[in-house]
């Protein structure tokens, strides 16, 4: 029996408190059939806490995630905290203090899904997003003056470093070389004068060191539009946080949905933990219910066991979703009338 795997849950808000629970009833099975263990520390850290305590998470919040190998985390938000202060309170101070710097996003068409797009099928919808996570247009930089009167003014800088984007690029060019070898990069550096032409120069000057890979580039807005109408164009994508941030709510549109997407914030060079969680949020409005679609947590679990270097145990796990999914059991998102639990338990079954 291998060493066990030291996991912090912070099932956070919302439909997180019922989508992670499935997340690690999945694993549970997975540790079982590949002979895992693991060992979850579930931390109550969320908007609720902050309405107790006025912090999303303790003080020494970040040395305690410190010792973990990862972090499975379900969802942040929640009415009657500002977005912000819940975001800048949990979720970004992880993604900073572990240099988790890539926030990779795969988008895929599974077995049994539907594609709003016309004609479409699972090998015209296979790509991974590569979005950048520490810095960019989520910056601190910036600040308020004269509230409240005519004279009101608000600033926000981004930040562009040539080490946060050149190691970003080289993450994304090296998983290019592993796949189908293109690389497109999203820019606006017609509009954005100063921080685009930035990444556009580090993009060319970092793919002189990958002849192999085959580039382009596209300016944010004709890039949502060809995710529509050409999404076989596309094998990975590179983006700023921003812009990596809007693409990955757009492709999972057309493979199904945001409740099935997966993503994975990671130290490429772990030395710290890494941290897994869904693309999508705490949804308020279907929270409670036991209708949330926990593909998304299941599927980022799988990202997580890719991370351990459980491939097998990974692609089990992926395997199992597309089982379910092609079986048509499906919650209200996907068409279907499945509660989170069932869909859980069979995905469970299914490894
Ligand atoms: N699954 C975590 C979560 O709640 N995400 C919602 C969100 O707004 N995230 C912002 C971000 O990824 O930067």
């Amino acid at each position: 029996m291998k060493n066990a795997l030291k996991i912090a849950v912070i099932a956070g808000d919302g439909i997180g408190k019922e989508v992670v629970p499935e997340g690690l009833r999945v694993l549970d099975a997975a540790s079982r059939k590949f002979d895992l263990r693991f060992d979850f520390t579930h931390l109550d850290w969320s908007c609720e806490t902050f309405a107790k305590t006025g912090k999303m998470m303790p003080p020494d919040g970040l040395d305690q995630l410190r010792g973990y190998d990862a972090i499975f985390l379900g969802a942040v938000g929640f009415p009657g905290v500002p977005d912000h202060v819940s975001l800048w309170g949990l979720l970004i101070p992880i993604r900073r203090a572990f240099r988790q710097f890539v926030n990779l996003r795969p988008v895929r068409l599974l077995k049994g899904m539907d594609t709003p797009l016309k004609n479409r099928t699972a090998a015209d919808i296979d790509f991974m997003i590569v979005r950048e996570n520490t810095e960019g247009e989520y910056s601190e930089i910036g600040g308020r003056l004269y509230r409240g009167t005519d004279q009101e003014i608000a600033v926000q800088e981004t930040v562009f470093t040539k080490q946060g984007v050149d190691r970003v690029l080289r993450y994304a060019f090296d998983l290019a070389a592993k796949r189908r070898k293109h690389l497109t990069s999203a820019t606006k550096s017609n509009g954005i004068i100063h921080t685009m032409p930035f990444w556009d120069e580090r993009f060319a000057a970092v793919a002189k060191d990958y002849p192999g890979i085959k580039t382009d580039q596209y300016h944010i807005d004709i890039l949502t539009s060809h995710f529509v109408r050409h999404p076989d164009w596309f094998d990975v994508v590179v983006g700023s946080n921003l812009f990596g941030d809007i693409l990955s709510d757009l492709g999972p549109a057309i493979a199904g949905g945001i409740g099935i997407a997966p993503s994975a914030n990671l130290d490429p060079t772990r030395s710290f933990p890494s941290m897994f969680e869904p693309v999508h949020g705490s949804a308020p409005d279907i929270a409670g219910k036991n209708i949330a679609n926990p593909i998304g947590q299941i599927w980022s679990a799988a990202m997580m066991l890719d991370h351990f270097g459980e491939p097998q145990a990974a692609a089990a796990v992926v395997a199992a979703i597309e089982a379910v999914t092609e079986g048509g059991l499906k919650t209200p998102d996907l068409g279907g009338k499945a509660s989170t639990s069932e869909v859980g338990k069979a995905i469970a079954a299914a490894v």
